[in-house]
């Protein structure tokens, strides 16, 4: 209780010295189904590409984080989702910070399609360690097989 008090403390802190040093909030999104979370390839830029990420993107100016998860699904996947809480802490990224959140699909949303990405895959926790993710949402894998495996 106290060490999650202390976590959320700091992830205002982090977030405050993060907006004043001009830098992005980047959302990610952990969208889970059946037990499966959606991992996207990423198609740009090029020392990224081909590397696996949890979808999202910037927020931007005015916008909260679970609005900002929800218009990059739109935008990206193609798909409505509804973000229900955050995942793991913030993780330092080259704009600034990424923040995870949990996600579930939307009562009657698309099935998700690659829009702006190279492919989709709905991953099983025991699957997770077979892709090549890029380094930040790698630092998330131990919190994603706890949310998928329920320990
Ligand atoms: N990451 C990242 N992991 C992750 C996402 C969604 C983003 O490490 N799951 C990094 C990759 C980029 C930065 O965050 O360095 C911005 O992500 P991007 O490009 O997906 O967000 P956009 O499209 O909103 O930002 P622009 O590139 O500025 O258009």
């Amino acid at each position: 209780m106290v060490r999650r008090l202390l976590a959320a403390r700091a992830g205002v802190l982090t977030e405050r010295v993060a907006a004043l040093a001009g830098a992005s909030v980047v959302v990610a999104t952990a969208l889970v189904r059946d037990g499966r979370v959606l991992a996207a390839q990423r198609s740009r830029p090029p020392e990224l590409a081909g590397q696996w990420e949890l979808p999202g993107g910037r927020v931007e100016a005015g916008e909260s984080e679970p609005d900002a998860v929800a218009r990059e699904c739109r935008e990206e996947l193609g798909t409505d989702v509804r973000a229900i809480g955050r995942l793991g802490t913030d993780l330092p990224i080259a704009p600034g910070l990424l923040r995870v959140h949990r996600a579930e699909p939307a009562p009657g949303a698309a099935e998700p399609r690659a829009l702006e990405h190279s492919a989709l895959r709905w991953v099983g926790a025991d699957e997770l360690a077979d892709l090549d993710w890029v380094a930040a949402d790698r630092a998330v894998l131990a919190d994603l097989t706890e949310l998928l495996t329920g320990r």
